[in-house]
């Protein structure tokens, strides 16, 4: 299979994030994107192209235009008002209990289209969104054009970011936003299948409503890990998307035979659901030595994911999600694509 990766995607870099109430530098590099990028080419898995710019509406028809708006606007506001480090958050309406306006001032839209302060904006965060969806656009169109198969190389990662809100490293959705592609191009029913360790809260509120995507994720059981406020497997969706939603939660330290068993449990629902394309949001975060994840998957688990994989409908598109042990998850992101093609 082929991979869509664009170098505008460095300018989203030196991001600061808060872990333990103390400000350090982001698990979140943009050489996580060029690691799996070596990878890929080292494996001679398929060709790499840089993506054409199909424009904004792709993006805008899973965003609302005002949150894509603040993101394009964000930096210089934040910049306007004489602040020179990463844009964070720093209040929200949560819990408030009243309707609310979106501020004017940058600090109150920071809170306004965030659900937490792990998505620092910097200088160049709307340059390498814009562009990891581009990645993600033009991989779904080559599908529609007749390869099984693609990979969007994506940084920054999607998963986390709702129609109107970032979070979790996420501004745009980009699998989402491939899904919608794929359905707009013809695809009548998309499967989104995320194997992210953490739950893709994002994919899930954008499709929670909707029976022509049918999401299915395995992730921390959201009890114990983020994003904490969703990913529990009582949550089905709802309205005409109501049994169109799967949450397989599985606990810390979980190893390979346990994942492995819910992963076949979301293939069965995916088959099941009559899907005629699907997007697999790939996080490799999964990895016994993931710095900020607590499952147990060895570097060989990966491959075999990809080999359960195969039993997918076709065409299937790959996007990066997370995986932040730099010297693994180029390999492990591509383990996964090899044992999908029965290398
Ligand atoms: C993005 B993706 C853990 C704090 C977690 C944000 C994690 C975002 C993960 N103690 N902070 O799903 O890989
Ligand atoms: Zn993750």
């Amino acid at each position: 299979m082929d991979a869509w990766y664009s170098d505008h995607h460095q300018a989203h870099h030196d991001q600061s994030e808060l872990i333990g109430g103390q400000l350090v530098a982001g698990f979140e590099l943009p050489l996580r994107a060029e690691r799996v990028l070596d990878a890929f080419l080292e494996a001679g898995v398929g060709l790499v192209h840089a993506p054409p710019d199909a424009g904004l509406a792709p993006i805008l028809a899973v965003h609302d235009a005002d949150y894509v708006d603040f993101l394009r606007g964000a930096w210089d506001a934040w910049r306007a008002i004489g602040y020179a480090h990463p844009a964070l958050p720093m209040v929200w309406h949560a819990g408030l209990g009243l309707p609310t306006e979106c501020p004017r001032h940058i600090e109150g839209q920071l809170g306004y289209y965030a659900m937490d302060a792990a998505s620092a904006i910097v200088a160049g965060t709307w340059t390498a969104a814009y562009w990891s969806a581009q990645c993600a656009i033009a991989a779904a169109t080559e599908l529609v054009h007749g390869a099984p198969a693609a990979f969007a190389i994506c940084h920054p990662p999607g998963h986390h970011a709702t129609a109107r809100a970032m979070g979790g490293y996420c501004y745009l959705n980009n699998a989402a936003i491939a899904a919608q592609q794929l359905r707009a191009l013809g695809q009548p029913r998309v499967a989104v299948l995320d194997i992210d360790y953490h739950h893709g809260n994002g994919t899930q509120a954008i499709f929670w409503q909707r029976d022509d995507v049918f999401f299915a994720s395995l992730h921390a059981d959201p009890h114990d890990d983020y994003p904490y406020f969703s990913g529990h497997a009582s949550e089905r969706g709802a309205g005409e998307g109501y049994g169109a939603t799967l949450n397989l939660p599985l606990p810390a330290g979980t190893e390979a035979p346990e994942y492995l068993a819910a992963l076949e449990q979301a293939l069965d629902a995916v088959n099941a659901a009559g899907c005629t394309a699907v997007v697999v949001s790939l996080g490799v975060d999964t990895f016994e030595r993931d710095p900020i994840s607590r499952f147990r998957l060895h570097e060989e688990d990966f491959g075999e994911i990809g080999r359960l994989l195969q039993r997918l409908p076709r065409p299937a598109l790959f996007v990066f999600e997370g995986g932040y042990a730099t010297d693994e998850v180029g390999r492990n992101a591509v383990a996964v694509l090899q044992g999908f093609e029965g290398g």
